[in-house]
This record gives structure tokens, sequence and C-alpha cells, in this order.
């Protein structure tokens, strides 16, 4: 019996955040019988697709293939409309989530946790939230998100600009009409590449600010049918995707095996041509070995500049749309509807800010050098501290009250992407060093939510008060994972993949890309070989 008494109410298991991850973990660990407390800092559940609500927001991996496996009777209630949903869709469709499986009664919103610290003697954590509101768990599992916590940008004067500045992570639920303004957008990630076409169609100018060209292929969004979501479809589609490296579905023989350079220069084009009238991420997987550096996805480039100057016949606007110094796919593709046809418009200017960089934001708009952008409003679509940035924010405290901060100093350093050495009982849902953002985030949140699960219920069973990340296994792991990433062009680029996009970050390649399949399974024999990797103290 410990001797340190309970900081507040005492559960099981807390969880922090509200979107996929919070929403399945509380399903799951209630439905085993565990007493389970979710904390959300917004004021309602859906994370990314409660805060991301610009015009264009939408997913980009296929909507069917974005919605949880886990029940059939919410499978069959619920209908989409399109390939690639809409933010407001997908927020529905969590929020149906949420009361289809009486979830909201464990969930605390306008709660944001600002420390969690582990007491050894009594095996749990004490967390404190922003309010000085006080709780404690056995366990507690950050489900924070990957693309959570906004990155502030280094720009002079950012806070000195009259208008009103809107940033695409935390978006006016009341939405923003910008009709008849003169409209500023930095930013042309996956975020400003879908928020520009529609601020252009209503904005009285739009000026885009473009530090870096990202290489960008077509969403061909259309209509859904019921025929396109029967449960025999999606019964398939989430077969093929368990053996897919990103997690999604591929009809077999859909796919080409061969290396690019064994193709003739017409085969290779006709293989991208028909990937890009597909269009979506399958790019991506257009060849074996286009991840890796050299022709093949040298090959890709010249496909999508080609593209690009197809779309855009403005020779010098279509010059800085093209991608110039790093591999196709080593900063995160985007993709667009309409994106490179917006720059054909009269009310658009596009600014490249490698020739004329941001000297700084003034009162009346943004200064170029050498001239100045007067403004009505300004959009920031400029990213966020991913990965780790949300757990950054909370002062974690593991064994000896070590910081993560300290333990992550040169960059994350986990087990699986799901557990810490020196933090027991806490686990991280698509964690560094798990596929996480390289894959269909919602299988790669599933399959942790299970495994984290499983895992409390047999460490109850056996009656195992706390669970830990060995020093060897997670060594082991890192080097690993590290390992199966230097031959790819993923460690190259200057991405948020690597931590480059926040200034005096840590440089380190964090998602674990060895493929769903292979992660999946070292997560499975762990859990089959009773834990291994791990140091469990007896009750
Ligand atoms: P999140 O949805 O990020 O939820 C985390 C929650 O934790 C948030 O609600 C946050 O408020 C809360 N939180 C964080 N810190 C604290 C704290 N200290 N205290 C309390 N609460 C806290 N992935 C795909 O696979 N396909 C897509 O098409 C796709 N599209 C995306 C589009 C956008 C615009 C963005 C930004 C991301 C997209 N992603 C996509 C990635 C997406 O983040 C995941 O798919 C998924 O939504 C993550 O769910 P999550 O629950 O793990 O995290
Ligand atoms: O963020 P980003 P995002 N001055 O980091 C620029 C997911 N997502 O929100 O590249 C000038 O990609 C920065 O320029 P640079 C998806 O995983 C998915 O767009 O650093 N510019 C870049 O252009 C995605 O990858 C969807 O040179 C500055 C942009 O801001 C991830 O979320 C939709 C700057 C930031 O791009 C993040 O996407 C949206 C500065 N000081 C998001 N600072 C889907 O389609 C930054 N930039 C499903």
């Amino acid at each position: 019996m410990s001797t340190v008494p309970p900081a507040g109410p005492d559960y099981d298991v807390i969880v922090v955040g509200a979107g996929y991850s919070g929403l399945y973990l509380l399903h799951q660990l209630r439905s085993r019988g565990r007493s389970v407390r979710v904390l959300e800092a917004a004021d309602g559940v859906g994370g990314t697709w409660y805060w991301n609500r610009y015009p264009g927001a939408r997913c980009d991996i296929e909507s069917v293939e974005y919605a949880f496996s886990f029940s059939e009777e919410l499978d069959k209630e619920w209908r989409w409309n399109e390939r690639y949903s809409a933010q407001p869709d997908i927020l529905a469709y969590l929020n149906t989530v949420a009361d289809k499986f009486d979830l909201r009664r464990d969930i605390q919103v306008n709660t944001t946790v600002s420390s969690a610290g582990y007491d050894e003697a009594a095996h749990r954590w004490r967390l404190v939230t922003q309010d000085g509101e006080r709780l404690s768990a056995q366990f507690c599992v950050m489900a924070t998100g990957c693309l959570s916590k906004p990155k502030t940008p280094d720009i002079a004067g950012l806070d000195s600009f009259a208008g009103p500045t809107y940033y695409t992570s935390s978006w006016p639920h009341e939405g923003v009409d910008f009709t008849g303004q003169r409209v500023g957008v930095i930013g042309t990630g996956s975020s400003g590449v879908q928020a520009i076409p529609l601020i252009a169609e209503q904005a009285a100018h739009l000026h885009v600010f473009q530090r870096t060209a990202n290489y960008i292929v077509p969403a061909h969004n259309h209509q859904l049918t019921d025929e396109d979501q029967t449960q025999e479809e999606l019964a398939a589609r989430r077969s093929n995707a368990l053996d897919c490296p990103l997690g999604v579905a591929f009809e077999a023989g859909e796919l080409n095996q061969l290396p690019a350079m064994e193709l003739t220069a017409e085969q290779r084009e006709a293989e991208f041509e028909r990937l890009w009238r597909r269009g979506g991420l399958i790019m991506m997987l257009a060849f074996p070995d286009l991840l890796l550096e050299g022709e093949a996805n040298e090959a890709a480039a010249a496909f999508l500049r080609k593209k690009i100057k197809e779309k855009v016949p403005d020779p010098a606007v279509a010059e800085i749309l093209i991608p110039k110094g790093f591999p196709v796919g080593s900063k995160r593709l985007c993709v667009d509807t309409n994106y490179y046809e917006t720059f054909n418009r009269d009310n658009v200017t596009l600014v490249d800010l490698t020739a004329t960089p941001i000297d700084r934001v003034t009162p009346a708009g943004v200064r170029t050098s050498p001239v100045e952008t007067e403004l009505d409003a300004l959009v920031m679509a400029t990213g966020f501290d991913a990965m780790t940035g949300a757990l950054a924010a909370i002062d974690i405290r593991g064994r000896g009250g070590v910081a993560l901060s300290q333990a992550w100093a040169e960059g994350p350093r986990t087990y699986l992407g799901l557990s810490v050495a020196g933090f027991p009982n806490l686990f991280t849902v698509t964690g560094p060093g798990s596929p996480s953002v390289l894959s269909n985030m919602r299988l790669s949140i599933e399959q942790h939510v299970r495994w984290i699960s499983d895992c409390i219920e047999y460490l109850a069973e056996h009656r195992i008060a706390s669970i830990e990340a060995t020093a060897a296994a997670q060594e082991s792991w890192v080097a690993h994972a590290a390992e199966v990433a230097a031959p790819t062009v993923y460690p190259r680029g200057a991405s948020w993949y690597t931590g480059a996009n926040v200034p005096g970050k840590a440089r380190v390649f964090m998602p674990y890309i060895g493929g769903v399949p292979a992660y999946r399974e070292a997560c499975e024999k762990e859990a089959d070989e009773g834990y291994r990797g791990f140091a469990l103290t007896p009750a």
C-alpha cells in the first residue's frame, strides 16, 4: 500500500487529448473495465479536425480508409460524401463516434495539462492542469497529436500587423469572410496548398509568400456512392492496407514492382501519368526505388516539373513554383485541388521569398526587400512543431525527476514510438520511432491503441505495478530506425520530419520508415514474448 496520498481523483488511466487517438483509447480501455479520464485542451473533441477549420481543409487519405475500423455498426450508420472529406464532415464523424460510444461522460474539455510527474513510490502519474487541478493515474497515455502544436514563426514584427492574423491551425469557428480584402498567405505546405485556391476565389487580391515550393499531386476528389463503401469494400481495403508500407489500400497488381530504371523512359512516363490520373499520395509508390536518392527520384521530380509547366503558362511564375534543392518525398508530398491553376488568376500574386525574403511584418502589411505589400488580413500556414512539440509543452518528469525535454535534448528516443526509458507507465500514441505520420494515421492510431490496451490488461492480470522500456531495447530500436532511414530521401529534406522547420530543434528524422507491416510485427513480437524489451515491476 502506497504511503503517498493520491493527489486529486485517481484513475487507472489518464489520456491527454481527445482526437482520433484519445477517443479510441477511451472506448478500448473503458470496455476492458479500466477507469479512464480524458483531458482535452479544446472545448470539444476531434483534435486536428477541431482546430484546423481553414477553407479547403480536408484529408488526403481516402475518407473510407481514414474511418475507424473497429465497429461494423458505425460503418453502417455513417456515409462519406467525398473521396477526400472536408474538415466539417470529419469533425462531424468524430462527434458521432463520441456520442455513439457514450464517450463524453469521461472526457474533460477546456483542460490543458501543464505537468505530469511520475511518483516512483506509488507507481502513479501525478498530473496538474493549467487551472491547477490535480489528478493521478497508474498509467498516462499521451494522445497529444503529432501535428497539434503550431510553430511560432520567426518573422519580425508579426504582432505589429494592424489587421487580423489567422493561423490555419486554429482557425475561427465562425469562419472568415475575405470578400473585398487584400490577403497575404505565408506558407505553402499542405495547409497553404489547400487554403490558397479558396481564399483566392473570395479575396480582392491574394499575395502568396512562398519560401519553398513543394512537390504537389492532384487529389481528383469526387463524390462517393453507397457502392464505394459497402461492408465488403471496406473489409477488402482494410485488409489490403495492412500489407502496405504506408497503411493504405492497393489492390493486388495495382502497383508496379520494377525499379524505375528497368523500364524505358516511355514506360516510366506512362506509369507516372497513370498514378497522376488516379490522384493522391500513391505517386510516392510509383517505383520501389522512388524514395531512395537517385535516378528514380529525379525521374519523378522531372515528371512533376513538367506538370507544373503544363498547368501554369507564365514561365516566370511556373519557374518559381518548381521545387528545387530537395528530393521528392523528403518534404511531405502535398495533395491539391486547383492549386497551380490559382496562379493563373489576375487577382493572385506569387512572391518568391528566396529572391526577396521577408524583412518584417509592418502595421500595413509584409515588407519584403525592397517592397511593402499592403494587406487587410494575414494568413499564417506556417506549420507545426511536429511530433515532439505537444509533449515538450508539458513538463513531463520521469524517474528521478528527469525531464522528457532533457532526455530528448538531442532528439526523441523511444522504444517502438510507444515508450521512453526512464518514464515508466507512460505511453505515446504514434510517437517518434513509429510509422505515425508516414502512414495512414487512423490505421497506426488503432494499432497503437490496441497494443497499449492489451499491454495494460496484461499488466493488470499479472499484477504488475509498472512497465518501462529498457535502455538497451530503446537504443537498439533507435539504431534500427536510423539504419532503415539512412538510404532513403527522408533524412535529406529540411522538413518537419527532421525538426528542421523549428529553429534550435535537434535535427533527427523522427518517424519510422520501415513500413507498417514490419513495424506491426515488431510490436506483436514484443507482446507475444511477454514484453522482453521492458522492465516489469510486480505490485
Ligand atoms: P490530434 O488530432 O492532434 O489530437 C491531439 C489532441 O490533444 C488535440 O485536441 C489537442 O488539443 C490535445 N492536447 C495536446 N496537448 C494537450 C495538453 N497539454 N493538454 C490537453 N490537451 C492537449 N493524417 C492522415 O493519416 N490522413 C490525413 O488525411 C490527414 N490530414 C491532416 C490534415 C491536417 C490539416 C493536419 C494538421 C493533419 C492531418 N493528418 C492526417 C494527421 C492527423 O493529425 C492525424 O490523422 C490524426 O487526426 C491525429 O489524431 P490524434 O488524436 O493522434 O491527434
Ligand atoms: O505545415 P508545413 P502545414 N517564413 O510545415 C512556411 C499535415 N497536413 O501546416 O518549407 C516564410 O508543411 C514553410 O516554408 P519552408 C501534413 O502532414 C495535411 O502546411 O519552411 N515561410 C512552409 O511552406 C503536412 O505535411 C493536410 O521554407 C515560412 C509552410 O510555411 C503537415 O500537416 C493538410 C516560415 C509550412 O508548411 C503540416 O502542413 C494540412 C517563415 N518564417 C496539413 N515559417 C492534408 O492535405 C514557415 N514557413 C491532408
